[in-house]
């Protein structure tokens, strides 16, 4: 028997707006009215501004750590934007643009990364889950929010975010394989920046694309131009029509880069080349949206001004709100975790904040107030 082919495929490459102008206006034309593509590139300032302060809150001590977005912004604000505000967005933290777009009070980003709980406590109504930090988990939890949607009938599906460096993760391929194989209606966004801290791209993945890793799960797997607003538009509102019309997942690849370190703790200079840089920050998605509205001219200097003005007052109330709020007491670790507390072994951890097994003395009372 002559040897045939069991199985080939092809990864589609979606580019709508390119680095050097040249809009597909074929398939741009319906996605992003003017009024829009205005109040977006306004959201990309803003956020980038917000990079900017965090970035020198870290540095003169008044923030833990803070991982920059910087160059990543068409990503996670081309998805939000793509999306209902009932869709969830199930974040890892470098999406802070989408999140601001679905309406998450900036402090919020602040006080995740000044350690403080109150930053994870969400507005139900937002949609979307805390950050991850650990590397893939919220590619599961997104699985689970769009199985419990589709269990019980309602319209809302979910929208995962996280690395190139994920994909490498034990959880990512459990959420792919689950949510392909039990019809979940969920959206897996990877946004590849090249990068996993120190480790190149190449060294994650041996295949051409990271899309196609989708495809061993039998999932639809498109790959897209992801400094670009409307390429990244129109591959996540194609993703949701599918998963709303057939539960169907789909794998989306958005090729992008980090601009900035790792985070703060991290010095990029060590092992990457001064000249990847340099290339990709011609092709930074703020300067094509700027550039694009400028030729609609929808955009001049004038308004550029009066924005970069605006996106500074907004950061700067933000950090207000963040390092003005109340302090909290340290039992607050208890109360942020037990709805009730009646067991009379924790009411004396919380009353002490130690607990005998480790030898302290349990009548060291930290905390002087009342307990539930
Ligand atoms: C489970 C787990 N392992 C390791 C880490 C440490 N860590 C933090 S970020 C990171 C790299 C992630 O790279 P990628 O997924 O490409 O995301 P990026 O930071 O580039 O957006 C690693 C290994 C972690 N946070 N969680
Ligand atoms: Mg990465």
């Amino acid at each position: 028997m002559p040897i045939t082919k069991a199985f080939t495929t092809e990864i589609d490459y979606v580019s709508i707006l390119d680095e050097h102008g040249n809009f597909d206006a074929q398939l741009g034309s319906d996605l992003i009215s003017n009024d829009e593509l205005v109040q977006l590139y306004e959201q990309m300032l803003t956020s980038r501004r917000f990079d900017e302060v965090a970035f020198k809150l870290q540095r003169s001590g008044r923030m833990g750590t803070y991982p920059q977005n910087m160059g990543q912004e068409a990503t996670s604000l081309g998805a939000a934007f793509a999306l209902e505000p009932h869709d969830w967005l199930v974040p890892c933290y470098r999406e802070n643009t989408g999140l601001f777009h679905r309406g998450l009070p900036m402090e919020y980003i602040l006080l995740h990364w000044m350690g403080d709980e109150r930053g994870n406590q969400i507005p139900r109504e937002l949609f979307m889950t805390p950050l991850a930090i650990p590397i893939g988990t919220q590619m599961l939890h997104a699985t689970g929010l769009a199985w419990a949607s589709k269990y019980r009938g309602e319209s809302n599906i979910a929208c995962t975010f996280f690395g190139d460096g994920a994909t490498s993760e034990g959880d990512f391929h459990e959420a792919m394989n689950f949510a392909a194989n039990l019809d979940i209606p969920v959206i897996f966004f990877c946004q590849n920046n090249h990068w996993a801290i120190s480790v190149p791209g190449h060294i994650q993945c041996s295949a051409p694309t990271v899309a196609q890793r989708g495809v061993a799960y039998g999932m639809d797997c498109v790959q897209c131009d992801g400094n670009d607003i409307f390429a990244v538009t129109k591959v996540v509102k194609d993703a949701a029509q599918r998963a709303r019309d057939n539960n169907r997942p789909t794998f989306i690849e958005a090729v992008t880069y980090r601009l900035g370190d790792h985070t703060t703790a991290d010095d990029a200079r060590r092992y990457r080349d001064e000249e990847e840089v340099e290339m990709w920050k011609t092709r930074d998605p703020m300067i094509r949206m700027r550039d694009h509205l400028k030729s609609l001219n929808l955009w001049n200097d004038s308004k550029e001004a009066a924005a970069t003005e605006k996106a500074e007052t907004l950061v700067a109330e933000a950090v207000k709100r963040a390092e003005e709020i109340a302090e909290q007491p340290v039992s607050e670790i208890f109360d942020s975790m037990y709805n009730t507390i009646d067991d009379p072994e924790m009411i004396r951890q919380r009353q002490t904040m130690r607990t005998s097994s480790i030898g302290q003395d349990p009548t060291q009372v930290e905390s002087t107030e009342q307990v539930n």
